[in-house]
């Protein structure tokens, strides 16, 4: 299986955003994730529109949009005309998020799912029916730098057992160190979200370790 290597564009140096997007897209990065933080869903702020509009302008590969918003459905057309390719909403945000996944596809966006570590597999069964993409979250939402919770996995094989009667992707974001992306991608995960686990802050070339990733 092909692996989705997804670098977290709020870990890049803001300081230089155009020399992170050429060098990820350099050492190969597939996807950029871009999250985007309400100060409600989760308690955190980031990342802003014209973040979201420059990434997506300059890059040359897709930007998926993950929206931990309290109100995700208000802004789905908005994150699809600035350049989204795939857009995440969360399982937890109401009673109408199929309403909103609806949304994302006919926005043409690809449809993405965010799932959180308190939410159950089959609490988002019926929902697999409209989504592209399932990011299966791995630490609670809203910081770069925590720590892998490990029950989540035993969703992520419940998700794994479903993907083809569903016909969706998995994604698992938070954490996601070489030795969980060597376990994972063997039960059935495709795409990794890369943050401070894998990939920034190592004192590193980021082309020089991707390729080590995608090789686990
Ligand atoms: C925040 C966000 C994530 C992080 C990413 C950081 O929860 O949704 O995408 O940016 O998980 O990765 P790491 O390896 O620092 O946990
Ligand atoms: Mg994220």
């Amino acid at each position: 299986m092909e692996k989705l290597l997804c670098p977290s564009m709020m870990c890049a140096d803001f300081g230089d955003l155009a020399g992170e997007v050429s060098r990820l897209e350099g050492a190969g990065a597939d996807l950029f994730h871009l999250d985007v933080m309400d100060g409600q869903f989760v308690p955190n702020f980031g990342m802003g529109l014209q973040d979201i509009e420059y990434i997506c302008k300059h890059a040359k590969i897709p930007c998926d949009v993950h929206l931990m918003t309290q109100t995700p459905g208000d802004y789905v057309e908005k994150f699809a005309d600035l350049g989204a390719k795939l857009i995440y909403v969360h399982a937890e945000t109401g009673p109408n998020v199929a309403r909103t996944l609806q949304k994302i596809a006919d926005a043409g966006a690809k449809v993405g799912l965010a799932v959180n570590p308190g939410t159950a597999a089959a609490t988002v069964e019926p929902l697999l029916n409209l989504v592209d993409y399932v990011l299966v979250m791995t630490v609670n939402p809203g910081f770069a730098g925590q720590k892998f919770i490990p029950f989540v996995e035993e969703k992520i094989d419940l998700l794994a057992a479903w993907k083809e009667k569903y016909g969706f992707g998995m994604v698992v974001d938070g954490a996601c160190s070489p030795e969980v992306i060597a376990r994972l991608s063997r039960r059935g995960v495709e795409g990794f979200v890369l943050g401070t686990s894998a990939l920034f802050g190592k004192g590193r070339a980021y082309k020089d370790i991707m390729p080590e990733l995608r090789a686990l």
